[in-house]
């Protein structure tokens, strides 16, 4: 049976293509598209959720949330993602409006309506919407079947020499959503850095030819650049469909269990996701980090899920 999903983004051109992965895959019961501030403004995230909606043909609600950070200013990426949040394909106007609900209270009111453990969150931005939706409604706890999310990383970071743009932009919003006790993993960057769109990769996807594999090909374009330039990789690393790659199948990647948490205090760590790898994990521990990528497995998918969107299956 397909698994149920709420992806929470903020195309985002990795975003994007999370989008594209769980519209396209019969693994996935897409319910619902949540936005937050993050890589752009909300404004310009819900309507590039809304444009790359169009492309793919999603139906779903598309709801707009939170359009800062839980404590801190707003932090946005412009140097990863250009001034629209998603530089590069040239999108028309979305033809439709996101949902009149705010993100969180449509997460709550998702996971209320279905039977407990039927839920799966996918959060691939700021987790300022969860943890919102946590202390709103803390009953979503025990009824979520489990939290996949892109963000952190145990070895590494992007925004911070330790800390992840996800995680640093709204550390107390990641704090509450990494301490509540549900079952959560973290598709951090020592996963992501491995989903690189090598130029083999690229290739595959412009021999497809097909709308959304075009669409991809030229987020794909301006995000080589990107990373080139700012963060001196050789080809990009394309973070959130790994999280989505894992609810599909999680035999894509290794995962590890492990006890984690979010530093607040950190002159230097701010936003740093901890690991403890000292002991083997407690009996209860609700975390786990993922390690190791299938790559081609998971480029597999994404080309799968491009060539049922693009007959028009989706
Ligand atoms: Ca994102």
């Amino acid at each position: 049976m397909a698994k149920k999903i709420i992806l929470d983004c903020d195309p985002g051109h990795d975003d994007a293509i999370a989008m594209l992965l769980a519209h396209g895959s019969p693994a996935i019961e897409l319910l619902a598209i949540t936005t937050v501030a993050g890589n752009q403004t909300l404004e310009k995230v819900t309507r590039n959720a809304l444009a790359v909606a169009d492309i793919a043909g999603i139906k779903v609600p598309i709801a707009a949330g939170c359009d800062r950070p839980l404590v801190r200013p707003r932090e946005i990426a412009p140097s990863i993602h250009g001034d629209s949040g998603m530089d590069g394909p040239v999108l028309p106007p979305p033809t439709r409006q996101a949902d009149s609900r705010h993100a969180v209270d449509l997460i709550i009111e998702l996971i209320m309506a279905h039977p407990p453990g039927d839920i799966t969150l996918v959060p691939t931005g700021a987790l300022t919407n969860i943890a919102l939706a946590v202390r709103k409604e803390p009953r979503i706890v025990s009824r979520v079947r489990e939290v996949v999310l892109m963000g952190g990383g145990y070895h590494t970071g992007n925004w911070s020499a330790v800390a992840e743009f996800n995680i640093k932009i709204d550390p107390e919003a990641a704090h509450i959503v990494f301490n509540t006790p549900w079952p959560l993993t973290m598709v951090g960057l020592d996963l992501t850095h491995q989903a690189l769109a090598t130029p083999e990769v690229q290739a595959r996807l412009a021999a497809m030819g097909s709308r959304p594999a075009r669409f991809v090909e030229e987020l794909l374009l301006y995000f080589a650049d990107s990373y080139r330039r700012e963060q001196g990789f050789a080809a990009p690393p394309v973070h959130d469909p790994c999280a989505v790659a894992y609810v599909i199948d999680p035999q894509v990647m290794m995962v590890r269990k492990v006890a984690l948490d979010v530093e607040l205090h950190g002159a230097l760590t701010l936003g740093m996701t901890v690991a403890d790898f000292r002991q083997p994990p407690a009996e209860d521990c609700h975390t786990q980090v993922a390690v190791q990528l299938d790559h081609r497995y998971f480029w597999q998918m994404i080309e799968d899920a491009l060539r049922v969107i693009g007959e028009g299956q989706a």
